[in-house]
Parts: C-alpha cells; sequence; structure tokens
C-alpha cells in the first residue's frame, strides 16, 4: 500500500513539473510571436478652408511623422505655444519646426518625424486668431 501512495505521489509530482515546463515554454513562445514588428506611421493632418488642423490632436509612437496636407486657403505650420497677448492671440514659437507658407501649386505639405517623446504644441501664424492650433503627443 506504501509503494502505490509513493508512485502516485511520484506521478503527481512529475505531472506538475511537466505543467510548470509546458507554461514557460508557452509564455516564452507567446512572447516572441507577439513581438511588434519596428516601422514607423506617417500621420496626415489636414489644414482645410475653416481654419482647422483635421484632427486637431493626435498620438502617435516615436519615430513617426507627422504630414500636415494643405486642402484649401494658404496656412503655416509652426511648433510652438499660443498665448494671449495685448494685442490678442500670438503664437510663441519653439523654433523645433516651421512649414512657411504652405500654397496651393507651389508647397502644399510638410513633414516633421517626432524622434523623442512629449506633447508638442502647434499652430498655424496666419490664423492663430481663429483658433488654428494643434497639438501632437509622442508616446
Ligand atoms: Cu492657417
Amino acid at each position: 500500500m506504501k509503494k502505490v501512495v509513493i508512485i502516485l505521489n511520484i506521478v503527481v509530482f512529475l505531472m506538475i513539473f511537466s505543467f510548470c515546463g509546458y507554461g514557460i515554454a508557452d509564455q516564452t513562445n507567446s512572447g516572441s510571436s507577439t513581438t511588434p514588428s519596428p516601422g514607423a506611421t506617417t500621420h496626415i493632418v489636414e489644414m482645410t478652408g475653416n481654419y482647422e488642423f483635421v484632427p486637431s490632436s493626435l498620438t502617435i509612437k516615436q519615430g513617426d511623422s507627422v504630414k500636415w496636407v494643405l486642402i484649401e486657403k494658404d496656412h503655416e505650420v509652426a511648433s510652438g505655444t499660443v498665448i494671449e497677448g495685448p494685442d490678442g492671440r500670438e503664437g510663441v514659437p519653439d523654433g523645433l519646426w516651421n512649414s512657411d507658407t504652405l500654397t496651393r501649386g507651389r508647397k502644399e505639405s510638410f513633414t516633421y518625424t517626432f524622434n523623442s517623446t512629449g506633447t508638442f504644441p502647434y499652430y498655424c501664424e496666419s490664423h492663430v486668431d481663429q483658433g488654428m492650433i494643434g497639438s501632437i503627443t509622442v508616446e
């Protein structure tokens, strides 16, 4: 009777041991199979005739690019914050990027690549007063 108990114990021990082994093996496999493939994305922000960036706020991954595309009217994309000055709203550039004037038929888009994380506010120099403001969050 004692021998049967000992054998049963060994069988149970081996079963637990092998399950643990399989568990570890599964975790390793799923870990390597779900590794995201590297590859940057270019996100589009439209600059409309209604003095809007669409979408006005966007969350992207580090290394991604944003391409601002002119839809209607002339616009500029400059990085920086917007303050309420004595003469109304005005942009304070931080110097990260400035597209200069985007005009139909001459220069219709501007692309910037975000290599560091953080929140990056921007505005259209000509249309700050109309509330043409946007923000990129890089994770
Ligand atoms: Cu504008």
